[in-house]
């Protein structure tokens, strides 16, 4: 059955990969499944019909049969147990990894996009409050320091020679955990942020020359400007 997801009909950053969806959407192109796409408007959103699929009123959901998902983590992590190629198998060699690719999928969600959320909220919607300029610093070195983290994480894995001595991903091959994490970091990228740490500007490069991101993203796209 084909599910069904659902976007902004009209994304704010017009379709360049921000909104959330873009996530569900990469996890769906990286496993080959097709995929249909309700765009809903701002006041839809809060409006009862999406709110008994949301119900905190947001994008994405995820609709297949009888079943109805939010949450992107939730969402990708349904994916990637329906299908191949977004998780370690479950055998005896792979349910190790499996558990540590699942792992960095809830750190990506719990533990490096809030700081993320709250510096984006802070530029966003907070940079006209008298406080602003004072705050700032710290909204910016929490981001930092998960970076620095984070680095320093790949930095590990490259001194051990795993990942073939190159490291490209969180741990071994490209997964969730990676997808989920390239979109999260992402959002820091008009900052200039994540150019201050080459290494995790290359690992979201990495993300994003797959051909999976590029057919989600350009969906994301045609769907905001009508082009194709
Ligand atoms: N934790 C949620 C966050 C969902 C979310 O924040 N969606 C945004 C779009 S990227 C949204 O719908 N914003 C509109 C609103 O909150 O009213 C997830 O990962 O699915």
């Amino acid at each position: 059955m084909t599910p069904t997801i659902t976007a902004f009909e009209r994304s704010p950053d017009g379709g360049s990969g921000l909104a959330r969806d873009t996530r569900v959407r990469w996890a769906l192109e990286e496993v080959g499944q097709p995929y249909e796409v309700r765009g809903v408007s701002f006041s839809a959103l809060k409006q009862p019909a999406h709110l008994a699929l949301h119900p905190f009123g947001q994008i994405p959901t995820y609709e297949e049969g009888d079943l109805a998902l939010f949450e992107t983590g939730s969402i990708v992590f349904h994916i990637a147990e329906r299908h191949a190629g977004l998780l370690p198998p479950n055998t005896e060699d792979g349910t190790n990894a499996r558990a540590r690719a699942i792992t960095w999928m809830f750190a990506a969600v719990n533990t490096v996009e809030p700081p993320i959320l709250e510096f984006a909220n802070a530029r966003l919607l907070e940079s006209d409050k008298p406080w602003s300029a004072e705050r700032m610093p710290l909204v910016e070195d929490r981001v930092r320091d998960r970076l620095r983290q984070l680095s320093a994480h790949f930095l590990a894995r490259r001194s051990l020679g795993e990942g073939g001595g190159d490291a490209d991903w969180l741990d071994g091959h490209f997964s969730a955990g990676d997808l989920m994490m390239v979109h999260v970091l992402q959002r820091l990228k008009p900052s200039g942020i994540l150019a201050e740490f080459p290494d995790l500007a290359a690992y979201v490069a990495r993300g994003e020359a797959r051909p999976a991101y590029k057919r989600a993203f350009a969906a994301q796209l045609a769907a905001n400007t009508g082009k194709k």
